[in-house]
């Protein structure tokens, strides 16, 4: 059946969100994003609002964290959520009102070190845990089998860098910022958890750096760098720097005010390609649907130039239009369905007999939209991976939802998990275009998408 909130969401939002890049994912609510370059791909890795977050300010509903991948910053791979509060066994530790394996799956960030993964996740109320893999996208396990950092030193948020003398630092905190040096195996830490003084508010002194939570430590050009969000409520992004890892921090502005549309903020900061962005999120979907506050945020990204002096400049609020792309899509590849810059009622989700993610609850109208796609001297045939369900096309769109039609491909009523090839004859078709991917059909949930790929034109098939 039909995403309820998706659907709702679809039938809101205006026609000129087919040009919309921001917020990034629109298949699910994201929040917390935590992106790692590793080789040529940016690993994207987010908190995840469940659909049903109850009203109101703070009522975080969330079980597992997610993973996306780019190697152009606008089109983006679901992998699903690559762990949960199940791979923490003391998960279930009860403490303030948390516990369970429902609950309190807040901010991570993942680092890469000697060809092993470290996943380091807060248990909202009981602690930071760490999870050790050895892919990117898990699986992760929990070695230690019980919290990293206990959950007494305001322990959420968690960021992690390895400085150039191969020491590791871990930074936390809300509402005050904490550090530990971390020994090579990245799952112990040496010397006491510190306080941080420089950015600590002290009482009845002016407090500039307005630090809440959510850091985001990271060194560049020598310079020590500590973002995170800043003032409450709204929140924005702030960011302080440093000569030194331990600090002390100098407050050094805004990165994003706060805007009274998002209560919340959350830096991840990247270089990729020669370019730098910021990314965080905003309420965008979740106040499409209704003006009640749900805590149903979405990750959203900016582009940036440093200062020449090392410091950023102040950018506006998140605005639709995202980034530009910093590469192009191979037409002739075999694609991911779940690849999208734009999914307009889609939904994806995990096939729990082959472990891969697809496409489903696609219904008339529906698109899917690819940016930046290269089709070189010309593509004459698109094969698309389907299971139907009641059947249906789909049509095959350039540049917009609306756009020139290059082929249809029709999808045969059939039955659910059945995957077959569909397949389709294009016409002129060459060059880089951004590619819409539009369903038709009369009923609902016409079939499920698992993958497509192009032909060059002249190949005999
Ligand atoms: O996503 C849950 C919490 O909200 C995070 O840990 C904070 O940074 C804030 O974004």
């Amino acid at each position: 059946m039909k995403n309820r909130i998706i659907a709702a969401i679809v039938s809101l939002l205006p026609a000129a969100y087919a040009g919309a890049q921001n917020p990034i994912i629109q298949t699910k609510f994201t929040a917390d994003p935590a992106p790692m370059v590793y080789h040529d791909t940016v690993y994207l890795y987010t908190s995840h609002d469940e659909d049903n977050a109850p009203v109101g300010y703070g009522g975080f509903r969330m079980k597992d964290w997610l993973c996306y991948t780019s190697t152009d910053m606008v089109n983006w791979t679901d992998h699903g959520a690559i762990a949960s509060l199940h791979n923490f066994r003391w998960a279930d530790k009860a403490v303030s009102g948390w516990g369970g394996f429902d609950n309190g799956a807040w901010a991570p960030q993942v680092i890469e070190r000697d060809g092993k993964f470290y996943l380091y996740c807060p248990l909202q109320g009981r602690g930071i845990g760490v999870l050790v893999a050895d892919n990117p996208l898990g699986p992760f396990v929990d070695p230690l089998g019980r919290p990293l950092i206990d959950g007494d030193h305001d322990s959420i948020d968690p960021t992690v860098f390895i400085d150039g003398d191969g020491q590791a630092y871990l930074y936390w905190g809300n509402p005050n910022l904490w550090y530990v040096r971390l020994n090579k195996d990245m799952i112990s830490y040496s010397g006491e958890m510190i306080k941080d003084s420089s950015i600590a508010k002290v009482k009845g002194q002016k407090d500039p750096f307005h630090y809440q939570e959510g850091p985001w430590a990271y060194k560049r050009n020598g310079h020590y760098y500590m973002a995170y969000a800043s003032t409450c409520c709204p929140e924005g992004i702030g960011y302080a720097i440093s000569e030194s890892p331990a600090g002390p921090w100098e407050f050094r502005g805004y990165i994003m005010k706060p805007n009274g549309q998002s209560s919340g903020n959350h830096p991840g900061i990247i270089d990729y390609k020669g370019r730098s962005y910021v990314f965080g999120f905003n309420y965008q979907l979740n106040y499409k649907l209704t003006s009640e506050h749900h805590e149903r945020r979405s990750v959203c990204v900016a582009e940036f130039q440093y200062n020449p002096d090392g410091t950023i400049p102040e950018l506006p609020w998140w605005g639709e239009e995202g980034v530009r792309p910093a590469g192009r899509l191979d037409a002739f590849v075999t694609v991911q369905a779940e690849t999208m810059a734009w999914g307009w009622g889609v939904r994806t989700v995990r096939d729990s007999m082959t472990g891969g993610m697809y496409v489903t609850g696609i219904d008339n109208g529906d698109y899917i939209k690819l940016r930046g796609a290269d089709f070189g001297s010309g593509a004459g045939y698109f094969g698309a991976r389907v299971a139907a369900l009641s059947g249906g096309v789909i049509e095959v769109r350039m540049d917009s939802v609306s756009g020139r039609l290059a082929g249809t491909c029709r999808v045969k009523k059939g039955r659910k998990r059945e995957w077959a090839m569909a397949g389709a004859g294009l016409t002129s078709v060459m060059g880089v275009h951004d590619l819409f991917l539009v369903f038709r059909g009369k009923a609902g949930d016409l079939f499920d998408f698992d993958w497509w790929k192009m032909e060059r034109a002249g190949k005999v098939r």
